[in-house]
C-alpha cells in the first residue's frame, strides 16, 4: 500500500453554476478508491483576483487524504477539469472550475509541472479564507493559515451560507 498523505486543495469558478460544478469535482475526487475527502469549507462569493474584468467567483477549499503522488493528483485535477469541461482561455480570466493543488504534506517542490505550496496561496484572500474553515494551523512557508489570513486582503470576500455540506448533492 502507498503511503496516505493529507493534501488540501482550491477551488473556485465563476462561469455557469460554479457551486454545482465543485460540488461534482468533489465527489469524483471522493468516488476514488485513492482519494478521501476528509473536509470541505464553506462556500465564499469572491471579487476578481488578477484579471479584475470578470465576474465574481465562488471559491472554497478542501482536505483530503490520497495515496496519489502529487503529480498523479494534480493530473487527476486537471482531468475532473476538463470533465466538468472547463475551456482554458485567458490566464486568470473566466473559468467553469479551476481545482489546485495547495499543499501536499509538508512537500516543497518547485517544478515546471508543481509548484508546491502553490506559489501565490499566501497572498491570496480567497484561497486563505476557504482554507482557515479546515486547516487554520496549517503551516505553509513558516507560518500558519491563521497568520497568513490576518495580514491578507480579504475585502468584499463573504460566505455564501454557513453549510459545509453543499457539495454532498
Ligand atoms: N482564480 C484565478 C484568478 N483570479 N479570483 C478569485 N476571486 N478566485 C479565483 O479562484 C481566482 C481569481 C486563477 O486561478
Ligand atoms: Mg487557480
Ligand atoms: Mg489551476
Amino acid at each position: 500500500m502507498p503511503e496516505t498523505m493529507t493534501a488540501t486543495l482550491g477551488l473556485g469558478g465563476n462561469v455557469g453554476d460554479p457551486v454545482i460544478t465543485m460540488g461534482a469535482a468533489l465527489r469524483a475526487l471522493q468516488a476514488r478508491s485513492d482519494c478521501t475527502v476528509k473536509d470541505v469549507s464553506r462556500l465564499y462569493r469572491t471579487p476578481p483576483w488578477g484579471n479584475v474584468d470578470q465576474d465574481w467567483f465562488v471559491n472554497a477549499c478542501a482536505l483530503i487524504e490520497t495515496q496519489l503522488q502529487p503529480d498523479d493528483l494534480l493530473a487527476v485535477c486537471l482531468g475532473i477539469e476538463l470533465d466538468m469541461k472547463r475551456e482554458r482561455t485567458l490566464r486568470w480570466g473566466p473559468r467553469t472550475i479551476d481545482i489546485d493543488v495547495l499543499t501536499y504534506g509538508d512537500l516543497e517542490q518547485r517544478s515546471a509541472v508543481l509548484e508546491l505550496p502553490h506559489p501565490r496561496m499566501t497572498e491570496r484572500g480567497f484561497v486563505l479564507m476557504p482554507l482557515a474553515d479546515i486547516a487554520p494551523d496549517l503551516v505553509v512557508q513558516g507560518r500558519s493559515v491563521r497568520d497568513w489570513l490576518a495580514q491578507a486582503d480579504t475585502s468584499g470576500i463573504e460566505p455564501v451560507s454557513a453549510a459545509r455540506d453543499w457539495w454532498t448533492t
